[in-house]
């Protein structure tokens, strides 16, 4: 069976699939933007837990328990500082999904929601990053059937309606 790629509008710290990711800064030890909104939901103990991970650097991903969320795992990836496109962001988004990816498949982990990486604080460009996130997704998952649903959790709607766009120009 592929996987069920898709869009939504919500907050991701309420979803309720085996992992959820969490776009980290390097130290993990938590930030503003999507990560602040997961540690708060997650409890105190995530930040003890990370503690010990010992940092990741970008294009990396780590993975941790999950616990007040209803997600099994968070898997905490930290994407690149947009820099104006000169300095491998790309490639380090791409490779932020797909490490992401493979960690969820080493643990058995078999749908999985991401945030839109980089584009909060970090000022990547939505209009970059959702192409190079639907199409490192769609990589991956091609051909293997160890990824049951891949979700794209967008914040606002502008978000959304950008990711369903570029979701429908890749199928088509
Ligand atoms: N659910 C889903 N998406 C969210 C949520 C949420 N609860 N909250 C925010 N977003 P950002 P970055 C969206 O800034 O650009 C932190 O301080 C947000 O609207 O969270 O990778 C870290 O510690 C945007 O679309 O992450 C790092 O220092 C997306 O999540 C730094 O920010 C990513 O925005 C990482 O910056």
């Amino acid at each position: 069976m592929p996987a069920r790629i898709h869009s939504i509008q919500g907050d991701i710290t309420s979803l309720e699939l085996d992992a959820i990711v969490n776009a980290a800064n390097s130290t993990l030890l938590g930030g503003g933007g999507v990560d602040g909104a997961i540690h708060r939901a997650a409890g105190p103990e995530l930040l003890e837990e990370c503690r010990r991970l010992g940092g990741c650097p970008s294009g990396e991903a780590r993975i941790s328990g999950a616990y007040r969320l209803k997600a099994r795992r968070i898997i905490h990836t930290v994407g690149p500082v947009w820099r104006g496109g000169a300095y491998r962001e790309r490639e380090l988004l791409a490779s932020c999904y797909e490490h992401s990816l493979q960690l969820a498949t080493r643990n058995g982990l078999r749908s999985i929601a991401f945030p839109s990486i980089s584009t909060g604080v970090y000022g990547f460009p939505l209009e970059l990053a959702a192409p190079i996130a639907v199409k490192s997704v769609l990589q991956f998952t091609d051909g293997r059937d160890d990824i049951g649903e891949v979700v794209f959790c967008c914040f606002s709607a502008h978000d959304l309606a950008l990711y369903q766009q570029v979701l429908r120009a890749a199928r088509t």
